[in-house]
């Protein structure tokens, strides 16, 4: 409430309140204008971790506890505003994940949609329902909800990659199901490769058959680097660019020219070296990945500073401005997917 209370209403009120308490009563006039804002308060802070650092504690635990004893040997990217909640965004979760030269870790499934955008090492693999799909740098790999999927790496190097979780959503709804497959690997279905060579080149197949093996909601699953780079590097040189945004584009469902998942949006953005955005903000808070080159990230009066491999976080509604210093590459993804689907998207543009 705004206005003051005359004399014994406060009293009164308050007398009124702790009696109903013990009922599960409690009164909205008293919290309308903090549920009820007019723009966006995220609780959700901009950070930036260095991937450096992040991957040193990563190999230290990497030492300390294998890929089978963890199920899944990550290290969360929790959001210093969201302590305690797993939690990049209100919305996602990131993490950094390491499979070592040998390990396997074992196949499950859950209603949590993933993806995997690859920062290290190259030839382990994702297998979505007992296909493939074998990883280079930044290669997208999705594991939507409800695939069974296990990870391998018969490589002689450490394979890293971001895992982006819709975690925080799905607790949201408390729509959670998981469950582990008796084997640590799911029997091979088909080559690696299939389904890109069915569904990765804005075709798909004519008829049924093996080639409905994949949900028709949600056929592909990997978006390598060696297709999307050469696709921004052609945007860059014929396309007028996009002052707020770079050249920017966004990976999709070929199923329905939506968005990569129900819930996460995915993009990759290209900024020519020298070039600033104009500011923009929108309600998506984005993770990004620095792919390639060197710049800033300025966010109301803060600078992070940008380099290869680093990640970083900017909440709902910051007005975020990038300088690439040399061409700047980054990867970001988000819960405009969700956002869009229950009309709550907004961007403002400056
Ligand atoms: C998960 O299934 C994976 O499959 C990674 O690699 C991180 C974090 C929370 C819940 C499930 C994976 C996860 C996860």
């Amino acid at each position: 409430m705004t206005k003051p209370l005359p004399n014994n209403q406060h009293a009164q009120l308050e007398a009124l309140y702790a009696e109903m308490a013990p009922q599960s009563l409690t009164p909205l006039w008293e919290v309308l204008s903090a549920l009820v804002l007019t723009q966006p308060d995220s609780p959700a802070r901009v950070h930036r971790w260095s991937y450096d650092q992040a991957r040193n504690y990563l190999m230290r635990a990497g030492d300390l506890i294998s890929a089978e004893q963890a199920e899944r040997r990550v290290l969360i990217l929790e959001n210093p505003g969201l302590t305690g909640l797993s939690a990049v965004t209100p919305s996602l979760y990131a993490g950094l994940q390491l499979i070592l030269p040998g390990e396997v870790a074992p196949c499950h499934r859950h209603s949590q949609c993933a993806l995997r955008f690859v920062i290290e090492g190259e030839g382990a693999y994702t297998a979505v329902d007992g296909e493939k799909a074998v990883m280079r740098p930044f290669d997208l790999v999705l594991t939507p909800g409800g695939q069974w999927h296990d990870h391998g790496n018969f490589t002689e190097k450490p394979m890293i990659w971001l895992d982006g979780l819709d975690i925080p959503t799905v607790r949201h709804f408390d729509a959670s199901f998981a469950e582990k497959l008796p084997e640590a690997m799911y029997p091979e279905t088909v080559k690696p490769g299939d389904t890109l060579a069915r569904y990765g080149h804005n075709m798909r197949p004519m008829r049924g058959g093996v080639a409905d093996r994949r949900p028709s909601h949600q056929p592909l699953f990997h978006y390598p680097y060696s297709d999307w780079r050469p696709a921004l590097t052609a945007m860059a040189a014929s396309a007028e660019i996009d002052p707020h945004l770079g050249h920017a584009l966004e990976f999709l469902n070929p199923a329905d020219g939506g968005p990569i998942m129900p819930t996460i949006s995915a993009h990759v953005r290209l900024i020519p070296q020298g070039y600033a955005t104009l500011p923009r903000r929108s309600t998506d808070g984005t993770t990004f990945v620095v792919v390639e080159g060197e710049g800033e990230a300025r966010v109301d009066g803060e600078s992070l500073a940008l380099k290869p491999r680093d990640i970083f976080v900017i909440p709902s509604w910051k007005a975020l401005e990038i300088f690439a210093q040399s061409e700047l590459v980054l990867f970001g993804f988000s819960d405009k997917a969700s956002q869009q689907k229950l009309n709550l998207y907004k961007e403002q543009l400056s």
